[in-house]
């Protein structure tokens, strides 16, 4: 361990050597599968893990555990108030364990402990309690109708939102704990009752969790954790009969794969998919606020982000310098595992993901392509990807369109703006995008042309609880975040009275 590395705490390395099984209706219980799946940490390519790789009976029983909590009216019962407070202390708890959320975040996803601190656990309690605010807002419409018969009846009519009943969560591992709590917060606020999947590669820190919620007052049965395959555990998840509604993260083509099999009973879905997000430096751009803002949109998290921004268009009279800024800002990158303070880039999740982006720069390097990167990391066997800028990629290229997510960003010069929205909304996604320029007309002329979920003007991949997060065209369907969010988790019912 360097000395920059960050000592792993007593109960992190006594909660990696637990016998992991689900959790059900409250408590840890044993998998009827005797299979189990290692977790390893990506710094070193070591196993320093397991969790229970769930059978389609256990998946069953979590949701029938779910299906008896929502129909008893244990949770959605509860007073608004009472919920919200239980969700508050909730949100306490979690950060009560920061340090150790964090670690665990670190160790089984590989990214920097400052981002684990900030984003897994910090930016997740902003979520969870501006979530936990919307439980006691929940609220209809009152509204006039014109029935006519029988003549002269008068009625009153007005809307209420229900709880869908159990949600099914199924979690990328690109953000575990984030994108994890995306799904139980709103599901619990709205008096759902869940089951979630973590992924495979990133099971511990959603069991821990799990625990918390327990601790904090959420009764037995309204959250529950399965870990398992997507094939198998995933799969029965996902189509079970019970289950009221699926949101899921992931890509886009395990989401296809979700929406067919709802089509079948017409289970609600939401889905947060894949992105090739565009970012249009226009030529007034302020140099520094495009290095600052995209070396962070592109970077982050090893460039596994959804809403990263992996294509920039440079008009033609800043290409140059600003190709020479990015090369600087990308060679200055510190590379190395997460537990070190120090290091700015660190390792992929997992090697079958570090092999699949050396599969995309092998392309591009067959092809000749232009490549520049920065450091590699250190000499053992982490899952270690330099971050890498390719420089006007030719169209055959796979990374030209295709999502690599990873620290791989293309560069390309455009004649003007026109050729560079073109390019922009050539691509089957539409998750983000951003303009970059100090002149508000073009800044509102592009937001309204670029086909994205999200627009940011001068600054790319921030989001925030209040604003409203989703996929046009293939990067999916519904909208997460925002004063409306629990819409999606909620029935609208009508009724209306003659009086
Ligand atoms: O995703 P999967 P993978 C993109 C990114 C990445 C690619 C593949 O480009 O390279 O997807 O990653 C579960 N029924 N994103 O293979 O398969 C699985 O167990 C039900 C974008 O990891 O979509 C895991 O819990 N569930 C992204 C979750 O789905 C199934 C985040 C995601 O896995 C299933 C991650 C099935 N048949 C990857 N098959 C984003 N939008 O942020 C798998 N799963």
């Amino acid at each position: 361990m360097s000395e920059a590395e960050v000592p792993v705490l007593n109960q992190v390395q006594q909660f990696l050597t637990r016998k992991h099984g689900l959790y059900i209706d409250g408590c840890q219980v044993a998998s009827e599968s005797e299979q189990r799946l290692t977790v390893y940490d990506p710094a070193s390519g070591q196993a320093i893990s397991s969790c229970a790789d769930a059978s389609t009976e256990d998946v069953d029983k979590a949701v029938m555990s779910a299906w008896r909590a929502f129909v008893d009216r244990r949770w959605a019962g509860k007073l608004p108030a009472e919920r919200e407070r239980i969700l508050l202390r909730f949100a306490d708890l979690v950060e009560q364990h920061t340090e150790e959320l964090a670690q665990l975040e670190t160790l089984e996803q590989g990214k920097s402990i400052g981002i684990s601190r900030a984003f897994e656990v910090g930016c997740t309690l902003n979520w969870m309690r501006y979530t936990a605010g919307l439980t006691t807002k929940i609220s209809g419409r009152t509204l006039d109708v014109s029935i006519p018969l029988p003549p002269g009846a008068r009625y009153q009519a007005w809307t209420r939102k229900e709880p869908v009943g159990v949600v099914a969560g199924i979690v990328p591992w690109n953000f575990p704990l984030m994108i994890g709590m995306w799904k139980v917060m709103p599901a619990l606020a709205a008096g759902c009752t869940i089951v979630i999947k973590p992924s495979e590669t990133t099971p511990l820190t959603m069991l821990r969790v799990a625990e918390l919620a327990s601790e904090a007052g959420v009764p037995d049965g309204v959250f529950n954790v399965v870990t398992g395959s997507g094939a198998v555990c995933g799969a029965a998840l996902s189509s079970h009969p019970q289950v009221a509604k699926v949101s899921f993260t992931g890509s886009t083509q395990t989401g296809k794969q979700i929406a067919r099999s709802a089509a079948d009973r017409l289970t609600r879905v939401t889905l947060e998919l894949g992105g090739k997000n565009p970012a249009i430096v226009l030529k007034d751009a302020d140099p520094a606020w495009v290095i600052e803002g995209l070396m962070a949109g592109s970077f982050l998290n090893q460039g596994q982000v959804c809403a990263a921004s992996s294509r920039i268009y440079i008009e033609a009279p800043l290409f140059d310098n600003l190709v020479g800024d990015f090369e600087q800002a990308v060679k200055s990158l510190s590379v190395g595992p997460g537990m070190s303070t120090q290091a700015q880039i660190n390792p992929v999740v997992s090697r079958a993901h570090c092999d699949k982006i050396g599969h995309f720069l092998e392309d591009a390097r067959a092809q000749l392509a232009e490549l520049i990167s920065g450091n590699s990391g250190p000499n053992h066997d982490g899952y270690y990807v330099p971050p890498t800028l390719v420089i006007n990629p030719q169209a055959s290229l796979r990374l030209t369109h295709e999502e690599v997510f990873g620290p791989v960003v293309n560069l390309v010069r455009v004649a003007d703006g026109e050729e560079a929205l073109r390019l922009a909304n050539d691509t089957e996604y539409g998750l983000t995008a951003s303009v970059w320029t100090k002149d508000i007309s073009q800044a509102l002329e592009f937001g309204d042309r670029l086909a994205a979920g999200t627009v940011w003007v001068n600054s790319h991949t921030l989001i925030d609880a209040n604003l409203p997060f989703g996929g046009m065209k293939q990067s999916g369907t519904g909208r997460d975040f925002g004063p409306d969010w629990l819409d999606g988790w909620c029935e609208t019912k009508a009724v209306c009275v003659r009086y």
